[in-house]
């Protein structure tokens, strides 16, 4: 489906010095005399955190005078530009730290180095200090960081948008092997990299009543208005001047409760506060509770409001009128969370600037596209109509009237199929279960967009044939494959820089704007001396990897073990599970046969568990009883060692990356819709063992199939196995290694014998077994003794490394996003 084309760069303002060298001596010293004056500041002297603030404080500088540049060159495009600038709006931003990123790009690395040698200071110690901004939850989040990176590098005319959360997501504490969650306010210290923009600016209303005029206008008048104040995050290109922007909204209250606080009505105006300030508490607040979801709901609308009415108004500022807005702008709707999009564009076109319906539409679904990011039914949201009448009464209307004519259409097209017009209606009327009306916000996207994709190509083939295949069989044209990819400079060239300078010498340093080059590598795969300096490189990095385990967690790994390491949000259907059963078999192993010659294997995971999700954290529990266990064994010693790092994070996930000699990538099949830390341990050298899902595919088909462990059934037989009646009990009867796991668990042998810890856990997989941990465990056993054995050849394993390194260049979140502008947000997109 897709044809992989070279990242182009849209813009041509190519900086002088490239990333890796030094920067130009005037922005060196630019910087050294914005670094003075910042630290100059600080009332305790040059310490650690006072660096981090003045040379984050003198990056922003410069990068506000780029910023400036970049969209003085994007306002002067006119409407012959054949790119439409990119709006993308999402709930999630996880981007990680700042500041090396930043001094990457522009070239100050060593003269920050250079300044800090002087105090005797280290810049891994300064760097070490920034908060993470982890406004995300997972894959979503991170990918829409990557792809701000790649708008940077491409010099895509863009902005990011989302909210200015002021705790991100939560900070994951281990007492006693269970989790626990806990605030995590980044911004306690001020961020130093947001601008705050005064004069952006824009009411957003909630409530109250709509009136129709005699022209037939409609007039909303909201019972609360909230203010959107922008702050923007600059984001640089690398090997350009361009920067991209993040604008992230914080609201305040509107002026109106002044009236109350002048009549001394100070909890009025108090309150008015405190409801406008909760907008921008958390990142998805607990929806157990009506007043969660309408806060959810508000938090959707703000955002979609605040940034639609900043796309408006520039249109405007440009181009003077708003015909043309939907050829010169693409929305893009990161999955359904910022859905009420086409309807609060169809407000503002209409409501606020007198335009009819029909062109309304026409300008609305040039603009609006839309990326599906899971096919789990539980994520498709809805709201009820409800909700709708007492937050967002104009929108409903218009989702009323957006409905009405999308129905009219399709029954001319497809008479006499109530069923299917009650499917994919926007309304879903509650008839077949007896609950109450809701809005479909997935269809308020497809019916809106001109263009809807997945994110890797077997997600995408599933989501028009389960999810939305009744709209696909109405706009057969509009679905399409963009495969997710990863920012390399953040991930490979930043967190790994012996390997990458170990690249460089093997085939230059062109793959460092061009990824795609990494294929070069594969010439060099039979080299032994190539070989071996890959593997000291890995040892280099697990022996920092170590040392944090020591450290953090008091465990103490050899160096020579393998690391097999599994990071992600802990969920049922990505397998944490199905890991911890066969590190289990293993002990069972060892303890059978201390002296057999063991691969030595050091387990990782890392992960959140959402904190309502009671399963996930029973495996996060799990998983420290198992770890506790084996290694406090001395019969077991350094053959095996479990270990859990807790508070997963982006930088977390920098550091263990580079470490990893084996990547688990083990969803059952058919449920991950990619997977982007698969593609991350790819292109540090790790291997992967993985299902026959998401990305693992398209990646084992540009390194080649015989360098993954793939292992389980694929995603055809998963759903066949399912619809004959799966019996996972039937598995665990024939398998007496897995039984014997199974027994274990029950037994309390993890759990100081008690055995009503794991009862839940236990009979849900005898029982049910949703994702089929019993009918792939024995060919997971089976490739992981595969996986052994390639370990022990140690050329052969760094053979298999660097071919693997190889074919991660098509990985590259530049390439996904030439693609997006190829076949979504290009002018030509509209045309075919
Ligand atoms: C849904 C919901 C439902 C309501 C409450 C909070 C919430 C938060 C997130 C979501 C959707 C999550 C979808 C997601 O993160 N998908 C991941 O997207 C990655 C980037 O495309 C992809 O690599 C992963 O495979 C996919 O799981």
């Amino acid at each position: 489906m897709n044809t992989p084309s070279a990242p182009v760069a849209l813009s041509s303002t190519d900086s002088a010095e490239p990333a890796a060298g030094g920067a130009a001596p005037a922005l060196v010293a630019a910087f050294e005399a914005a670094y003075a004056r910042e630290l100059a500041q600080s009332s305790h002297g040059p310490t650690a955190q006072a660096v981090l603030n003045a040379a984050s404080l003198a990056c922003r500088e410069l990068l506000a005078s780029r910023w400036a540049s970049t969209q003085a060159q994007d306002a002067k495009r006119g409407l012959k530009a054949t790119v439409r600038r990119v709006h993308y709006l999402s709930m999630e931003f996880l981007m990680g730290r700042a500041l090396s990123n930043a001094l990457a790009a522009l070239g100050l690395t060593s003269a920050l180095e250079a300044k800090l040698a002087a105090t005797g200071q280290s810049l891994g110690e300064v760097l070490e200090r920034e908060p993470d901004a982890a406004l995300g939850n997972g894959g979503l989040g991170r990918l829409a960081a990557c792809f701000l990176d790649s708008f940077a590098e491409l010099g895509l005319p863009s902005f990011g948008y989302g909210l200015r959360y002021r705790y991100g997501t939560f900070a994951q504490v281990i007492q006693q092997g269970r989790q626990l969650e806990q605030p995590d306010d980044w911004t306690r210290d001020t961020p130093p990299w947001e601008m705050p923009r005064f004069d952006l600016r824009f009411k957003v209303g909630f409530g109250g009543r709509i009136h129709v005029d005699a022209a037939g206008v409609h007039h909303w008048e909201p019972a609360e208005e909230i203010e959107a104040q922008a702050y923007d995050f600059i984001v640089p290109a690398h090997h350009t001047e361009r920067v991209a922007t993040l604008r992230q909204w914080q609201a305040t209250a509107a002026p109106i409760a002044f009236g109350a606080f002048c009549q001394g009505d100070y909890s009025r105006a108090a309150r008015h506060q405190v409801l406008a300030d909760a907008i921008n508490w958390v990142l998805y607040p607990d929806d157990s509770t009506e007043e969660g979801r309408m806060l959810r709901l508000k938090q959707e609308a703000f955002l979609v409001s605040a940034s639609l009415q900043d796309l408006v108004a520039r249109h405007l500022r440009e181009f003077g009128e708003l015909q043309s807005l939907g050829r010169a702008n693409a929305i893009h709707l990161n999955d359904t969370h910022p859905a009420l999009a086409p309807a609060e564009l169809m407000r503002l076109l209409m409501d606020e600037h007198g335009m009819a319906w029909a062109e309304a539409w026409k300008i609305t679904s040039q603009a609006i596209a839309y990326t599906n990011h899971t096919l789990m039914p539980e994520a498709l949201e809805t709201w009820p109509v409800r909700m709708f009448e007492v937050l967002l009464p104009r929108h409903l209307d218009i989702i009323y009237r957006i409905n009405h004519e999308f129905l009219v259409e399709l029954r001319q097209r497809f008479p006499d199929d109530e069923a299917l017009a009650s499917r994919v209606s926007l309304i879903d009327e509650g008839w077949g279960h007896g609950s109450e009306r809701r809005v479909r916000m997935a269809s308020l996207a497809l019916v809106a967009s001109h263009r809807v994709n997945g994110v890797a190509a077997l997600h995408s083939e599933l989501m028009v044939q389960t999810i939305f295949a009744d709209y696909a069989k109405v706009w057969p044209e509009r679905f399409h494959n963009v495969t997710n990819g990863v920012t390399p400079r953040r991930w490979l060239q930043q967190a790994n820089p012996k390997l990458s300078a170990l690249i460089d010498g093997a085939i230059g340093t062109e793959w460092r704007r061009d990824l795609a080059e990494l294929s070069k590598l594969s010439a060099h795969a039979k080299d032994g001396a190539l070989g071996d300096a890959f593997l000291a490189v890995k040892r280099a990095n697990k022996e920092r990897l170590a040392e944090r385990i020591r450290r953090d967690l008091g465990v103490v790994v050899s160096v020579d073990s393998l690391f097999d390491i599994q990071i992600k949000r802990i969920h049922e259907y990505k397998r944490q599970l199905l890991n911890l059963l066969h590190v289990i078999s293993r002990y069972q192993a060892i303890c059978d046969n201390p002296g057999a010659d063991w691969v030595p294997r050091v387990v990782v995971i890392a992960g959140k568990a959402a904190s309502a999700y009671q399963m996930a954290k029973s495996i996060v529990r799990l998983a420290h009883d198992v770890g506790r266990v084996i290694n406090s064994d001395p019969r077991v010693g350094n053959k095996l060692k479990l270990v859990f790092l807790p508070n997963y994070s982006v930088t977390l996930a920098e550091s263990i990356i580079p470490a990893a000699d084996l990547s688990e990538q083990i969803s059952t099949a058919g449920t991950e819709a990619s997977g982007t830390g698969n593609m991350k341990f790819g292109m540090n050298g790790a291997l992967t063992i993985g299902t026959w899902d998401g990305a693992n595919i398209e990646m084992a088909e540009h390194m080649g199939p015989e360098n993954m462990f793939v292992f389980g059934l694929r995603a055809d037989a998963v759903a066949k196995i399912k619809s004959l009646g799966y019996d996972p009990r039937l598995y665990v009867e024939q398998n007496a290694q897995l039984k014997r796991v199974i027994d274990a668990i029950s037994q309390g042998d993890f759990s100081h014998g008690d055995t009503e810890r794991y009862r839940g856990l236990v009979d849900n997989l005898l029982e049910r077994d949703p994702y089929l941990l019993m009918a792939d465990f024995a060919d997971y056993v089976a490739t992981q003794a595969k996986v052994d054995a390639l370990f022990r050849d140690r050329r052969g394993w760094a053979e298999r490394a660097l071919r693997n390194i190889a074919g991660m260049g098509w990985f590259s979140s530049d390439r996904t996003i030439t693609e997006y502008v190829d076949r979504v947000w290009s002018l030509d997109s509209l045309n075919h």
